[in-house]
């Protein structure tokens, strides 16, 4: 991203080598002291409207399809998938139990994590105590069933274990029961924290390939653990996919926003946030 950092002895003269260098409509973004040698310093980082323009491009997700739910009846279908541990149950459950995440549409919670004890239990709590219908899956032969009595929802968001995807056998054993479930979107979730090779590798291997559906939209979680967020844009746009929202806490379903407006405010870019829920 082109982003570029001024230092000077004060705001004036710092700003007019921002524009000078990056043209008269150039966005400070951030403006913080510090000190060089223990002398006061004005430092600012700037940016071409352009180069702003550009991240909201590359990130934004096209809109939800409204009505979410096909004239066949079947329901919008959204997966999580990533690494162990990244976040995706809580996250599920702070979708689905979130009023007003979908608008009118109503959603119910699957999962197909039946490999660790305890995977579904935790959903399942969540489901109950907001009143939001939910189902577990084993086997593929399993699905019309399930969806069946998930019938009354607009959106499916489907919860999956946290396997390394190149682990191979259990992890072929979901991910065929994933595709059989025909995801219309499958968000791949990652934490802010990640290395970025390891992030580019888990990427690499959520593609989509001959044998399986793969990632469509990227989903930072735990923000919160990131002390600088400007970094965690650099992150999603490397991975060029697009991402809908991002998570910043444990608290269900409170910690959970859209994405673009939260990585463009970290830019320093305000974003009012009833207009963020919106644009999600
Ligand atoms: N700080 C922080 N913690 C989070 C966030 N989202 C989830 N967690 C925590 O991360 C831990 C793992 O969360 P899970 O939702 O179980 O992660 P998972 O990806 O489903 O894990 P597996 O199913 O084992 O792969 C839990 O302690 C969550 O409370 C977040 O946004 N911020
Ligand atoms: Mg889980």
């Amino acid at each position: 991203m082109q982003l570029e950092c001024f230092r000077g002895a004060d705001f004036s003269q710092v700003s007019a080598r921002a524009r000078k260098a990056l043209g008269e409509d150039a966005m400070i973004l951030h403006t913080r002291t510090v000190r060089d040698d223990g002398v006061p310093r004005v430092e600012v980082l700037a940016a071409t409207t352009d180069t702003l323009e550009h991240v909201r491009e590359r990130l934004q997700a096209t809109a939800l399809p409204t009505p979410l739910r096909r004239a066949s009846g079947r329901p919008y279908v959204i997966a999580l998938v990533g690494p162990t541990g990244a976040g995706k149950t809580t996250t599920a459950a702070k979708l689905a139990v979130r009023p007003g995440t979908f608008g009118i549409g109503r959603p119910g919670l699957l999962t197909i994590d039946t490999y660790r004890v305890g995977g579904m239990d935790q959903l399942a709590t969540y489901a109950e105590l907001a009143n939001v219908p939910f189902d577990v899956v084993y086997d593929a032969s399993e699905i019309g069933d399930a969806f069946s009595r998930l019938r009354d929802c607009d959106v499916i968001i489907v919860d999956t274990p946290g396997r390394s995807p190149n682990a191979a056998d259990v992890t072929d054993r979901w991910r065929t029961l994933l595709d059989a479930l025909k995801p219309d979107e499958v968000h791949l979730v990652l934490p802010a924290t990640i290395r970025g090779d390891l992030a580019l590798a888990a990427e690499r291997a959520y593609r989509t390939s001959s044998s399986h559906v793969g990632a469509t939209h990227v989903m930072l979680s735990k923000l919160d653990e990131v002390p600088g967020e400007r970094g965690v844009t650099d992150l999603a746009l490397s991975l060029a996919l697009p991402t809908r929202w991002i998570t910043d806490g444990q608290d269900v379903p409170a910690d959970l926003a859209p994405a673009v407006p939260r990585l463009l405010r970290s830019l320093g870019l305000g974003v009012d946030a009833d207009d963020a829920w919106t644009a999600a």
